[in-house]
């Protein structure tokens, strides 16, 4: 990692709120009519904003990937624009933190901050406007998705839990269920709610009726050979989803593996202890947002602090954005998918 990267990282993060505060002053300042759309909350809303935009800026320069930085943004784009929000508004927001930075970073933490806001500047320029949501129902899987999330939109767990069971008795295998029908439902209520097709109590309850779904196919599966082999799957502090460990943890065990699932809200520290209570050989850590790489950085590291031999395996929707990412995390290898995940968690750790 380049060093001035790792500094700029550092005081960004720590000012974010400071920054975040001279940044929604500037941009009210310099555009009243962004003030008077939003009216008495245009303070307090642009402040919140800015400063989540801080610390994801922090959390790239932490990688050294501006490429992530980039993918934060362009992703506010369709937020913004499906709330009605201008994109002029946008881009308003990344020139005044810019101008911001510039005036108040120490010397010495400023120039890369200013090329990864130049960076996203000019990709919202360039980028044409979002595609809407690939149509979905093309495989039988996402076919079998989009009946699920129809009859969980409808409030009918029963029958969201039926279909899946149905096709489980038919032709599709446990492990397809989880990543070519469960994690797709998930990823198509995402994409509505992004789009501001769905609210968050239904984004929920899909979540809910998912993980429902779940713990009956995990008790049916048939289990490989043991392995003599354990994993200890966990979020990342700070990471609030919790499915895709979940899923693993169960793939893992179909696939011989003795594993325990931690949930979330586990602080670093505790998860370093579990490690041996747990005789764990394999800990794999997911990790969606940015933001959440420096505290799965600082888990890694009490991790191997804790138990040197552990084989340490990340994932998760930020490193779609950065495959590589996980070098710089400290981590033994990085998996994209579920599949790739149950191949790469064999390939560390060779069965006993
Ligand atoms: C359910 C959900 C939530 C739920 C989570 C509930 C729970 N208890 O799990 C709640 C409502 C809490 C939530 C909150 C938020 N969410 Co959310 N959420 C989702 C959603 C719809 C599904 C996630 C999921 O379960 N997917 C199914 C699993 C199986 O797939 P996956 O997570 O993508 O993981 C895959 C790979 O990444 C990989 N993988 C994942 N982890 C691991 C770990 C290892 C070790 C390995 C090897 C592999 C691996 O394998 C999986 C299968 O391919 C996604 C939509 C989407 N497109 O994913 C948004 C999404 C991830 N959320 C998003 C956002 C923005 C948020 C919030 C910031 C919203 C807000 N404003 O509050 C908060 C942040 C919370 C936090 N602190 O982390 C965005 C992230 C965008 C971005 N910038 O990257 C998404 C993509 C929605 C969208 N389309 O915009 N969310």
């Amino acid at each position: 990692m380049a060093e001035g990267a790792d500094f700029s990282s550092r005081i960004v993060e720590a000012g974010a709120t400071g920054y975040a505060a001279g940044a929604a002053h500037l941009l009210l300042e310099r555009h009243p009519e962004t003030a008077a759309r939003f009216g008495e909350t245009a303070f307090g809303k642009w402040k919140e904003h800015l400063a989540l935009r801080s610390r994801q800026l922090a959390a790239a320069l932490l990688v050294a990937e501006p490429a992530l930085f980039v993918a934060d943004v362009t992703w506010s784009r369709t937020s913004f624009e499906s709330r009605d929000v201008p994109l002029a508004d946008l881009l308003a927001s990344l020139e005044c933190l810019r101008d911001t930075l510039a005036a108040e970073l120490p010397e010495g933490s400023r120039e890369l901050p200013r090329r990864y806001l130049e960076a996203s500047l000019e990709a919202l320029a360039a980028a044409p406007p979002p595609a809407p949501p690939e149509p979905a129902g093309r495989t039988p899987g996402e076919t079998l998705a989009l009946r699920l999330l129809e009859a969980t939109l409808a409030g009918d767990r029963r029958r969201a839990k039926a279909l899946v069971l149905e096709a489980i008795g038919e032709s599709l295998s446990v492990r397809a269920a989880y990543t070519e029908v469960l994690a797709v439902t998930q990823r198509m209520a995402g994409d509505l709610w992004h789009a501001g097709a769905l609210s968050v109590p239904q984004e929920h309850f899909v979540t809910a009726t998912v993980r429902d779904v779940m713990a009956v196919l995990a008790d049916r599966a048939p289990r490989a050979e043991p392995r003599g082999l354990g994993a200890l799957l966990a979020v990342a502090p700070g990471n609030g989803h919790e499915l895709a460990a979940r899923a693993l943890a169960d793939l893992l065990e179909i696939d011989g593996w003795r594993t325990v699932y931690l949930g979330g809200n586990l602080p670093a520290s505790d998860l370093a202890v579990a490690l041996g209570q747990f005789e764990a050989d394999l800990l794999g850590l997911s990790i969606a947002l940015s933001t959440q790489l420096r505290g799965a950085r600082r888990a890694i590291r009490l991790a191997r602090a804790a138990k040197p031999e552990v084989k340490i395996l990340v994932g998760g929707g930020v490193f779609f954005l950065a495959p590589g990412l996980w070098r710089h995390l400290g981590a033994d290898a990085g998996a994209a998918s579920l599949d790739e995940a149950v191949a790469v968690a064999a390939r560390l750790c060779p069965a006993r």
